[in-house]
């Protein structure tokens, strides 16, 4: 079986799906927003894990029109979604961004023009950026970071606490939230040293005046403790999976 040319043939044929999983207030599970996660159901064979082909689609410069794909049906589904009064304006779409995507020429370019023609406000789209792949912190990087800030996008930092140059990373970009890693969280009831990690992460964002996310929030338990901890605001299967897009709707629309 050939990956790559697989994964070309989809990218050919525009055979990936968007999910959604829906961001939530941590105190009562309302939704503030979603995350935009890539799904990829290989015709006659299966569904194969963007854990797998995203680290794929990097490395083979892919995940270029891949990523610009998602950004345009993203914003696309969240302007059907308020122009029909599914969702209020604050609420918020989440898309993870790899960094071949944000130094490819004009990115933040063709970001103004597509929340243009969508009408949709920059402040209603949160970039993921993924610590994983290292982001350097020279002048190229800063001045499109900058220029998405501008914009009134909001940057969030993925994954945190998963890497290897976490504090410098907070220290050096322009980023308003922090994703904590669902590692961490998972721990939560049964690793001590997971909480401890957990607790340490919000101290540290909460005094740089950033916001908090806590990813893979699976049981009441861990709720109730990211919230004790000063979370505001959760993902996990607690209160949902990665729907599709017409599935969204109808959780949204049953004030899940
Ligand atoms: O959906 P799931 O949790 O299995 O995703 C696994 C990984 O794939 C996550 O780290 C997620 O950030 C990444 N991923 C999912 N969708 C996208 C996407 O549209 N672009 C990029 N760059 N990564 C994605
Ligand atoms: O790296 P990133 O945060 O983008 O990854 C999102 C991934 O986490 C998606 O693949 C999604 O399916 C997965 N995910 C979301 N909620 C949960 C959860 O509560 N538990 C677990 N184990 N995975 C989750
Ligand atoms: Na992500
Ligand atoms: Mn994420």
């Amino acid at each position: 079986y050939d990956l790559e040319l697989a994964l070309r043939q989809a990218v050919a044929t525009d055979g990936f799906d968007v999910h959604y999983q829906p961001v939530v207030d941590v105190r009562d599970g309302s939704a503030r927003g979603v995350e935009a996660l890539l799904r990829w159901d290989r015709p006659g064979v299966g569904p194969l894990s963007p854990a797998v082909f995203v680290p794929v689609l990097e490395d083979t410069g892919l995940i270029v029109d891949v990523g610009r794909s998602v950004l345009t049906r993203a914003v696309t589904h969240l302007a059907r979604w308020r122009a029909s009064g599914v969702v209020d304006e604050d609420f918020t779409m989440s898309v993870n961004v790899s960094p071949r995507q944000l130094f490819d020429t004009g990115f933040a370019q063709d970001l103004a023009d597509l929340l243009r023609a969508r009408d949709v406000p920059g402040s209603a789209v949160v970039l993921e950026l993924t610590e994983s792949c290292v982001l350097e912190g020279d002048d190229a990087t800063l001045r499109v970071l900058h220029d998405l800030r501008a914009l009134g996008v909001e940057l969030a930092l993925d994954d945190f606490g998963t890497g290897y140059s976490a504090l410098s990373y907070l220290r050096d970009f322009p980023v308003t939230r922090v994703k904590v890693d669902r590692s961490f969280v998972n721990g939560i009831g049964r690793s001590p040293r997971d909480e401890e990690v957990v607790r340490a992460v919000v101290a540290v964002s909460t005094a740089l005046g950033l916001a908090l996310t806590a990813e893979g929030v699976e049981t009441p338990a861990q709720r109730d403790a990211v919230l004790a901890m000063g979370v505001t605001h959760g993902q996990g299967w607690l209160w949902a999976r990665a729907l599709p897009p017409a599935e969204l709707a109808a959780w949204l629309g049953a004030g899940a």
